[in-house]
């Protein structure tokens, strides 16, 4: 559809950008924080370590102040498991409560709404130790995780979001360091897929629980979503795009929304003797969840054609080889890339709210979008046109999406301020907010303005109008 006359942004539009804790926040055992998986894993060669991060755990009140300054209507942050609950369950540790009661009072001071991711990455060790998500009992941690959360939070967060990007932990696991596969394994697609299981069953009992104890909050989950396109008309990469589509999207949409398994997924997995054991309870504790709305990341869209058979497990968030009987990755000759590789495709933005919301008719926040890059400080100043055309392209596309009557919440870049990216270091940097730090030597962290910190600070004061 061609609009000739575009609707406005809804006027509560929830306008903020994303962080999480263990990228951003460093002090990862301070405080009586315990380990997480991200602590103990090993660091991809020449990235920084995560101890110092962007300090945020102790800058906390000058970052918000910087997002204040932008007119953030939203910060979404993650909370560390670890620093709540040191070994995952068992003793509560104050000094983490008392450090979220801050930052969430902080946002509140200038009408900032906390959106809170409740796992982003960041596994207790301790619980990793016990057999991390194949454990049947990962459901009960996380679900008294969750009290501990809404028990200590509740009364002041009104958006949560429950697992970020579980379809990544799932499909590139051990790329971003979270996936566990205990010694011994012979099938490891359906140990993870039994990990999965465990997670969607976690997912729906905390949402359940928030509409209990909560019942003016709001919940939904956080997967990273990218419309898949065929390669071409052939009817066969038509094939593949819907198997990968089943795949990486619609599984943990489907099971979020509607409590059932996604019939490709789930014929894939009883093909490759992998489908997960279901515990009694579970379909009912699925199908009784839902959420809110549908928070999701996007970077960018994903092409595949038929598979041959000789496709290499791998990749990351945005890129894989594919699944041999499945499909095979293609690179698609009409986009162009970051500077680390990934796609940039902002009508797929479109593309992708649009089929989004015909699915599933929820309203839909987005957790992240956005470019990663090497930004140059030059006396004091970070020039980063390439940062503001991509986000100035996939704001008018969310617009044309608003305006094809896509329900939009809200829009949170990634990221904040710089920080350690998942394993490309703190040089890819996607933040608002500079920081001086490398991945070689810890810098004086002083904050920086970037350009793009002055353009998003205009949009968001003309509610999206004004994207020059
Ligand atoms: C998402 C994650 C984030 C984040 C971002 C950018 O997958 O939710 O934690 O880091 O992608 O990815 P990267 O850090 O790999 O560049």
């Amino acid at each position: 559809m061609q609009h000739k006359t575009l609707k406005p942004f809804p006027k509560d539009f929830l306008w903020g950008a994303s962080t999480s804790a263990y990228q951003v926040e460093g002090a990862n055992l301070t405080d009586g924080k315990g380990p997480s998986c991200q602590d103990v894993k090993e660091l991809p060669a020449g990235t920084a370590s995560l101890d110092i991060c962007a300090d945020h755990y102790h800058r906390y009140k000058e970052d918000i102040a910087l997002m204040a300054e932008m007119g953030f209507k939203t910060y979404r942050f993650s909370i560390a498991w670890t620093r709540l609950l040191p070994n995952g369950t068992g003793e509560v540790n104050q000094k983490g409560i008392d450090h979220y009661n801050d930052v969430i009072n902080e946002c509140l001071k200038y009408n900032i709404q906390p959106l809170v991711t409740m796992f982003h990455f960041d596994m207790p060790d301790a619980l990793d130790k016990r057999g991390s998500w194949s454990n049947p009992d990962s459901v009960d941690w996380f679900v008294n995780f969750a009290k501990v959360m809404f028990e200590n939070f509740g009364d002041r967060v009104k958006y949560w979001l429950t697992i970020n990007e579980q379809n990544m932990l799932t499909l590139v696991g051990p790329v971003i360091g979270t996936l566990r596969i205990p010694e011994g394994t012979t099938n490891v697609l359906k140990e993870t897929y039994q990990q999965n299981h465990h997670m969607l069953v976690a997912q729906a009992k905390a949402m359940e629980l928030c509409h209990k104890m909560l019942p003016d909050a709001k919940i939904g989950p956080a997967p990273n979503i990218s419309l898949v396109y065929p390669a071409s008309c052939k009817p066969e990469d038509i094939l593949a795009a819907q198997n990968f589509n089943a795949i990486r999207n619609w599984l943990y949409l489907d099971m979020a929304v509607y409590g059932k398994y996604n019939n490709l997924v789930w014929s894939w997995l009883e093909e490759n003797d992998a489908t997960p054991e279901i515990h009694p309870g579970d379909m009912e504790a699925l199908a009784n969840a839902h959420p809110d709305f549908i928070g999701f990341n996007y970077y960018s869209t994903a092409t595949v054609e038929a598979s041959d058979g000789n496709e290499k497990e791998g990749g990351d968030q945005q890129s894989s080889a594919g699944i041999p009987g499945v499909y095979k990755s293609f690179k698609n000759p009409n986009l162009p890339r970051t500077e680390f590789n990934w796609e940039i495709d902002p009508v797929g933005f479109r593309n992708t709210l649009r089929e989004v919301y015909s699915r599933y008719h929820l309203p839909i926040v987005i957790t992240e979008n956005g470019l990663g890059a090497y930004d140059k400080l030059e006396d004091g100043r970070i020039h980063d046109p390439y940062r503001i055309n991509y986000l100035r392209q996939h704001i008018e596309q969310m617009r044309l999406a608003i305006t094809d009557d896509v329900e939009m919440m809200g829009y949170c870049p990634w990221s904040a301020i710089d920080l350690v990216s998942t394993h490309e270091g703190i040089r890819k940097r996607y933040g608002f907010i500079y920081v001086d730090t490398t991945d070689e030597k810890v810098g004086t962290l002083n904050r920086y303005r970037k350009d793009s910190f002055y353009w998003y600070k205009k949009v968001i004061a003309s509610n999206g109008e004004d994207l020059d």
